[in-house]
């Protein structure tokens, strides 16, 4: 049996050296230009160029054709999809999901709506690749990845959230309360897969303080840590070097976001995904 895990490009992921992987690219779009969150993006171009560009800027989803041609011919597939609440990923992978199993009646595919996105989605596709490596069968897989998906949880530092707010990502309201010199807005990936602001900190070094005494609050308790910045390194280190104070065994790894990421966290932002376990 051929697995193959197919993410979106939220989850910051290029590549799995042991199992079939695919990224499928989101697009970051102004009037003007298209950036294809590939491999071959300049995070830090695209964000020069947006930072001096004054007009209109999104991003766009997937469509069923672009889920359809990363499944490639695998025969099974796990496919892990930034939040459906936020984004049409899901249920375009959805919809390619139903297309395949009706063209290939003896294929598979699991769409998984993470609620979340960044390095929940990573630890996610991580996890499956575990599960695939060791050997388990599909079904068993599903199960086990909807178990631990109830034990992963994202956490976030932001400096902005311009983007999120002018896309209708977040509230006016929360948006409104933001934008003022040196404030970070501090909050998680809320249950049903949407932002949820929880604390507005100033400067740098509260928000991160916050973030990880926020983690043991949330349960955290020395599993699996990964962290993703918009470019900054200098930030997710301090963070690093916080929770390795308290839990110096744990496996935790820095990755810069790629472009949808860069995108709506922005510069400076900082996401962070664990397990409660
Ligand atoms: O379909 C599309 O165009 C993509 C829209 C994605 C919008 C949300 C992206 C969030 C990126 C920002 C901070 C974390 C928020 C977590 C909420 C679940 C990262």
């Amino acid at each position: 049996m051929t697995y193959k895990i197919v993410v979106d490009s939220s989850a910051n992921l290029r590549a799995f050296s042991d199992v079939p992987f695919a990224s499928v690219p989101l697009k970051i779009v102004t009037d003007q230009r298209e950036f294809s969150d590939d491999a071959s993006l300049d995070t830090e171009q695209m964000l020069t160029y947006l930072e001096e560009y004054k007009g209109r800027s999104g991003t766009s989803c997937p469509n069923v054709g672009d889920w359809l041609e990363a499944f490639g011919d695998a025969e099974r597939i796990f496919v892990v999809a930034i939040t459906s609440n936020l984004s049409g990923c899901y249920n375009a992978a959805v919809q390619a999901k139903q297309v395949y199993e009706q063209t290939y009646p003896d294929r598979k595919v699991c769409a998984l709506d993470t609620l979340s996105t960044g390095p929940e989605m990573m630890l996610i596709a991580e996890k499956l690749r575990q599960l695939i490596v060791e050997g388990l069968e599909f079904a068993e897989i599903e199960i086990r990845i909807r178990e631990y998906m109830t034990h992963t949880h994202l956490l976030f530092c932001l400096e902005s959230l311009n983007n999120l707010a002018r896309n209708g990502r977040v509230s006016a309201l929360v948006a409104k309360a933001v934008g003022i010199l040196g404030i970070r807005i501090v909050g998680k990936a809320s249950d049903v897969g949407t932002l949820q602001s929880m604390y507005k900190c100033r400067g740098q070094a509260k928000g991160l303080r916050t973030v990880a005494t926020e983690l043991k609050a949330m349960g955290y308790r020395g599993g699996k840590i990964r962290i993703a910045h918009c470019r900054n390194e200098e930030g997710a280190n301090h963070l690093a070097a916080l929770i390795w104070a308290d839990f110096p065994d744990c496996d935790l790894q820095i990755g810069q976001c790629a472009g949808l990421c860069c995108f709506y966290a922005e510069r400076g932002g900082i996401l962070l995904g664990f397990e409660d376990v």
